[in-house]
């Protein structure tokens, strides 16, 4: 059995998205809660000082929680979250709700900058990004009448209880759609056993 070390923050959307391909794939990981900012040691395994970071036997690294997602997926004996019928389309959905949570993430780290250094066009675009891609996934939306479980409802599923977290649930009102399967979707065992546990 190989050793995982999950380097994570305690709310990162994209190590959300990691545990719970892990969750799912039956796999155990070690998870790491790490300040990223102070970590330099993470520098050796990934030079980005990124997390979600995946160090196996502590010599291989795997970057990227996408990757991170696939690498579990490939040691599974489990059923594929990414299904190769539909595999562009779970792929681009999945590269849309990183999308969001960087927009998400990117907005954040302006608001907490002095507020003389902050750009509020940057802030602004941002927000308009976030407010067109939830829209554009309302309008699309299919996957939730699906019963197969699949890496892009989980990436969508992460990406818009960020935007709660950070940001708001204003666009639930006009995405009813979305709305209603996150609903259900929040009611799963590995949606529910991670949720962040901190507010920072
Ligand atoms: N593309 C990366 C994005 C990861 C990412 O942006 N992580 C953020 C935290 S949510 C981070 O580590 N930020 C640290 C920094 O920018 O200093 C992935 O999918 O894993």
């Amino acid at each position: 059995m190989k050793k995982l070390i999950l380097y994570n923050g305690p709310n990162s959307p994209f190590g959300r998205k990691t545990k719970i391909a892990a969750l799912i794939h039956d796999i155990p990981i070690e998870e790491k809660i790490i300040k990223v900012q102070e970590s330099e040691f993470l520098d050796t395994f990934n030079p980005l000082r990124k997390i979600p970071t995946l160090v196996i036997n502590e010599n291989q690294t795997i970057v990227d929680s996408d990757n991170i997602c696939l690498y579990f997926d490939s040691i599974s004996q489990k059923k594929t979250l990414f299904d190769q019928k539909n595999y562009w389309e779970i792929m681009t959905i999945i590269s849309l709700a990183n999308g969001l949570m960087e927009a998400g993430l990117e907005r954040r780290m302006e608001i907490i900058r002095p507020s003389n250094e902050q750009s509020k066009s940057f802030i602004d675009k941002q927000e308009i990004r976030i407010f067109r891609t939830i829209k554009w996934l309302e309008n699309q939306w299919k996957r939730h009448a699906i019963d197969d479980l699949s890496m892009d409802q989980i990436a969508v599923a992460c990406a818009l209880e960020y935007t709660k977290f950070r940001f708001t649930d204003k666009w639930t009102k006009d995405c009813v759609i979305l709305d209603k399967w996150l609903k259900i979707f929040n009611q799963k065992d590995f949606m529910k056993n991670t949720i962040p546990k901190e507010s920072v």
